[in-house]
């Protein structure tokens, strides 16, 4: 037979399959793409031209002389407008809407955080450390009232290294679509059809990173989701923190979507 020979036996069956699988994962590649697109903020190109809008001092003494209690809420709800895009996003990624709505759930609670996180790193400019916030660029000083210096500092220090990766629009999507198609997360109950919508996307990223001669992204982009979790973890502890010493400020100020995924 012709695989004795040494070669492979012309097989149009086996052609047709692999024709279809690979416009298959161009096809979920470019769907993914254009939701991202759909539920970001900003667009690159008007983050580019945002680039010269920095804090005053007198603006960033403003946001210094906030009470405690009045930061962690402006923040709270900037960062629950950054969460909605990523509810948005998600379900735009074809096959979540089909999970149960029980998984849907459980997946945006502990993914919507790390995918804020990583968009923050298209919202950040490493020249000067700043991340845009409210309008203009702001440094790790700005957000001195919250009283969490070593979580700041290490959202910063996430951003910077992610924005290092100088990742395409279309990277950063697929990657964010696997980030929340994570089949380890708690409270699953048919992961075996999260697995399953996960390979296809794991098969998107690999490859338009095979496409963009980047192969080597693949690793140190699978090396950041350690870090997001800890992240996240790291808010979290801060949240309990925060309210035990200002509960009212939370059940009464708080938007209702944070309190449901942080809460
Ligand atoms: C924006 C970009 C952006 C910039 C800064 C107080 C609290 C609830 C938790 C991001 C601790 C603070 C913020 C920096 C922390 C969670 C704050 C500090 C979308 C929002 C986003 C990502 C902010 C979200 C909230 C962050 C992470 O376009």
């Amino acid at each position: 037979s012709g695989s004795e020979m040494g070669f492979r036996p012309f097989d149009p069956e086996s052609l047709f399959f692999s024709y279809q699988t690979s416009l298959h994962i161009e096809e979920l590649s470019a769907s993914i793409v254009r939701s991202h697109r759909e539920t970001t903020q900003y667009r690159p190109e008007e983050l580019q031209a945002l680039r010269w809008k920095v804090f005053s001092r007198e603006e960033i003494h403003a946001y210094q002389s906030k009470s405690v209690d009045e930061m962690w809420q402006h923040c709270a709800v900037r960062l629950t407008d950054a969460v909605q895009y990523v509810v948005e996003f998600a379900k735009r990624i074809p096959g979540f809407r089909q999970l149960g709505q029980n998984d849907q759930i459980a997946l945006l609670k502990s993914g919507s955080m790390e995918v804020v996180l990583v968009r923050m790193s298209r919202m950040f400019n490493t020249e000067n450390n700043t991340v845009f916030f409210d309008g203009k660029f702001a440094g790790t000083e700005l957000f001195k009232s919250l009283a969490c210096g070593d979580l700041i500092a290490a959202l910063f220090e996430f951003a910077h290294n992610l924005c290092a990766l100088r990742l395409t629009e279309q990277q950063m999507a697929v990657f964010t679509a696997l980030v929340l198609l994570n089949a380890d997360r708690p409270c699953l109950e048919d992961r075996e059809r999260v697995q399953r919508v996960r390979r296809d996307v794991e098969l998107a990223l690999s490859h338009i990173l095979h496409r963009d001669n980047q192969e080597s992204l693949l690793h140190k982009l699978y090396q950041r989701v350690p870090v997001l979790k800890s992240l996240c973890a790291l808010h979290i502890e801060k949240l309990r923190w925060f309210r035990q010493l200002y509960p009212l400020t939370v059940h009464s100020h708080f938007p209702p979507l944070y309190k449901e995924l942080f809460g």
